[in-house]
């Protein structure tokens, strides 16, 4: 069952005993458990999203990622967040288009950070569109594999009881959209 609230550019659907929510805005604004971060391998807070988490969050994020990265391509680890809404920072490495194994390393990385979200108890988390800025993949291929994975993790078991995809532009937006009633 899909509801869309399209005066609030938000989109929600229940899957299982989850909300899965589609919004257009800007991720550090949102106050979710957890804001997962499109990170790079070393954990050094870069552009994009990583640039606007450590701008508004303050240098404790960048520190804490000293402590427990680097990690690996496909995996997620997860900080404080500093002076953000949110209370936990989940940072997400995905794929930089033309490494090789793009959609399995997205995949991964998608299901790693539900699952470090549900190891550390937290009841909802906010994604961004990992790796379609500086890192350069599609934002369909993004969304088809972001979406069928998280869908896919909600029907198992999950304490998490909302997921939120928070696109930046009405682009973006509009291709989850799209990605979201096809499933
Ligand atoms: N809120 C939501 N989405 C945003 C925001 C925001 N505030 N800002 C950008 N986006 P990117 P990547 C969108 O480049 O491609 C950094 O240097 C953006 O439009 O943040 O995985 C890191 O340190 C795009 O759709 O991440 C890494 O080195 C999406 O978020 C590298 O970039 C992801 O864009 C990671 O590159």
């Amino acid at each position: 069952m899909c509801l869309g609230l399209f005066e609030r550019v938000k989109m929600q659907c229940k899957i299982n005993e989850s909300i899965l929510e589609l919004v257009q805005g800007d991720i550090t604004e949102l106050d979710t458990d957890a804001i997962v971060n499109a990170a790079n391998a070393q954990l050094v807070l870069g552009g994009g999203v990583a640039g606007a988490i450590r701008r508004k969050g303050g240098p404790e994020i960048q520190a804490h990622c000293n402590k427990v990265g680097p990690i690996r391509v496909g995996e997620a680890a997860i900080t404080t967040a500093g002076k953000l809404k949110a209370k936990h920072v989940i940072h997400a490495v995905g794929p930089r288009m033309g490494e090789g194994a793009e959609d399995e390393k997205l995949k991964n990385a998608t299901l790693n950070s539900l699952r470090v979200a549900d190891e550390n108890e937290l009841e909802s988390i906010a994604f961004c569109a990992i790796s379609t800025g500086i890192f350069g993949y599609p934002i369909d291929r993004c969304a088809k594999i972001m979406l069928k994975n998280t869908i896919d993790y909600l029907n198992g078991r999950t304490n998490i009881k909302k997921v939120v995809f928070c696109l930046y532009d009405r682009p973006a937006y509009d291709v989850f959209v799209k990605q979201l009633a096809e499933k």
